[in-house]
């Protein structure tokens, strides 16, 4: 029996929509992020060492790693979610998933970071130079390569049904999670077919069912 190990508002939730495509059991151990620091309580750890979410055990086999982690459940459970090798829907299938932690999320990580920067509480003689700091950072640095890699997202959006063209399949789960961040927290309006894939796949049986199961998520 497969068990994912679930952090509230996580990367885990592209993992128990994925689960309910493709309607096989499994159960959620329900992990809370601490409320101040977002950390991800030490219990985590004694899963996988580095204690982060998601993480599934498979009776006796424990993978990490949302990419490693869809690849697994491609494999062992739902070949169709794989587009075949060879074929050019492979080489975006590869490349997406990639892309989403490779690439994309440590874009939105860096810009994450120096906005709460801007926000954090701290003497009040540091914060004219810290504010200063991150609007440099975000301006020079962070804005202009979110936006590139958001108008390389939505115009491949505008010419594909799903990351790899006409059928749903494991760089779809992965992406998720990167662009409801964008809807969320960027300007997703800006990208009229990221916001529209966020909404398709919102509207999904299956991951209203992953939503029920994980419980709040605030990019849904
Ligand atoms: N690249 C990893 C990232 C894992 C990750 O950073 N997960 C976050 C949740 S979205 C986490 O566990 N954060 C809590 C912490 O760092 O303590 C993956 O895709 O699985």
């Amino acid at each position: 029996m497969i068990t994912v190990h679930h952090l509230n508002n996580s990367r885990s939730q592209r993992i128990l929509w994925m689960l309910e495509e493709l309607e096989i059991p499994y159960k959620i151990e329900f992990y809370q992020r601490d409320e101040t620091t977002m950390l991800a309580p030490k219990e985590l750890t004694r899963i996988h060492a580095l204690g982060r979410s998601p993480v599934i055990t498979d009776n006796d086999i424990t993978i990490a790693e949302s990419g490693a982690i869809i690849e697994y459940l491609t494999e062992v459970y739902g070949t169709e979610y794989q587009p075949n090798m060879g074929t050019s829907e492979y080489h975006q299938y590869r490349y997406w998933m990639h892309y989403a932690e490779g690439s994309l999320m440590p874009q939105l990580l860096v810009k994450l970071i120096f906005d709460k920067m801007k926000t954090n509480p701290m003497p009040f003689f540091v914060k004219p130079i810290a504010k200063k700091l991150a609007n440099t950072v975000i301006e020079i640095f962070s804005r202009p390569n979110i936006d590139r890699n958001l108008e390389f997202v939505d115009d491949h959006l505008s010419k594909n049904n799903w990351f790899c063209g006409d059928q749903l399949s494991g760089a779809d789960f992965q992406m998720s999670f990167p662009l409801e961040a964008v809807v969320a927290r960027e300007n997703g309006s800006n990208y009229p077919n990221i916001l529209a894939f966020v909404d398709k796949i919102h509207s999904r049986p299956a991951y209203q069912n992953a939503l029920k199961a994980g419980g709040p998520y605030h990019y849904a």
